[in-house]
């Protein structure tokens, strides 16, 4: 009978985290892009707004012409209503009920951050934001010709998750070798000699204790100068390659996010096993 509710429970928590992943770390996506969001066990108590996770995830983007659904995986019936709780409902959808085990999607075609709310529990509320269809578009290219052999090595690009600039050639693409803790910033069509400037994510590169990294030029170590996370290197005329060496490296964010909110969940079910808390109704 207890198995029973938890391991729903688990299954419950396996669809949410499927569900909450791609929409909350995907910053850009294709056009038209779609996501989907639940309303949280037990939101029709208030509590859940404590930490924002009434609507799983609180807020979403979508690209102009991307769905945006709502599957009410709780027990009780709830509305995702445009607008705010000060100002009332805005019209731009409106769910009304939508019974538990139902669902309720809205398309946006414009740009811009639209409020919602639940009108039975109003301390329910979540943000959808429509981005520009085109905000991203010459970045898509790159990534989506060159993603997936880099997959299959093991290196993931990472281009869109550092502020680079080079004053000769072009960023090819930068990626990441969890192996080595090394960066990799490949450069096109360097005929003069130039500098890199490049501002380190330390979510992705730790740099070693001291604070510094290594760079190495065919696999030579050079000097460069180093100001915070600014890295300003400076590289002969046909280079190609550049790797940046720092104490940790993380290959793909996305991994990360994953077993976060896995811990994060598995913890909740074992928080709930002990204190016998029930967030679903017994069977
Ligand atoms: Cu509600």
């Amino acid at each position: 009978m207890q198995k029973t509710v938890y391991s729903l429970f688990a299954l419950l928590a396996i669809f949410s985290l499927i569900a909450i992943t791609p929409s909350a770390f995907a910053a850009h996506g294709e056009g038209g892009m779609s996501t989907t969001v639940t309303n949280s066990p037990g939101s029709s108590t208030p509590g859940c707004e404590e930490t924002d996770n009434c609507f799983i995830p609180s807020t979403v983007v979508i690209t102009a012409g991307g769905t945006v659904t709502w599957e009410n995986t709780d027990n009780a019936a709830h509305t995702a209503t445009s607008g705010t709780l000060t100002d009332g409902p805005d019209g731009v959808w409106d769910s009304s009920l939508v019974m538990a085990g139902g669902s309720y999607s809205v398309t946006l075609d414009d740009e811009g951050t639209y409020p919602y709310f639940c009108m039975v529990h109003p301390w329910m509320q979540g943000t959808v934001i429509v981005e520009a269809e085109a905000a991203h578009g010459d970045d898509d290219a790159e990534e989506m010709g060159h993603g997936d052999d880099h997959t299959a090595k093991g290196i993931e690009d990472l281009s869109d998750q550092f502020t680079a600039s080079v004053t000769s050639g072009v960023i090819h693409h930068i990626g990441a070798n969890s192996d080595d803790d090394t960066l990799l910033v490949h450069l096109f069509g360097a005929d003069d000699d130039g500098e890199l400037k490049i501002t380190l994510n330390k979510d992705i590169i730790t740099p070693f204790d001291d604070g510094s990294y290594f760079v190495l030029i065919n696999n030579e170590e050079i000097e460069f100068e180093q100001m915070g996370r600014t890295l300003h290197i400076e590289y002969d005329a046909g280079t190609e390659k550049i790797e940046i060496v720092g104490s940790h490296v993380v290959p793909e964010f996305g991994t990360i996010a994953m077993i976060i909110l896995a811990v994060a969940i598995v913890s909740i079910i074992a928080i709930t096993a002990k204190t016998k808390i029930s967030l679903i109704p017994r069977l």
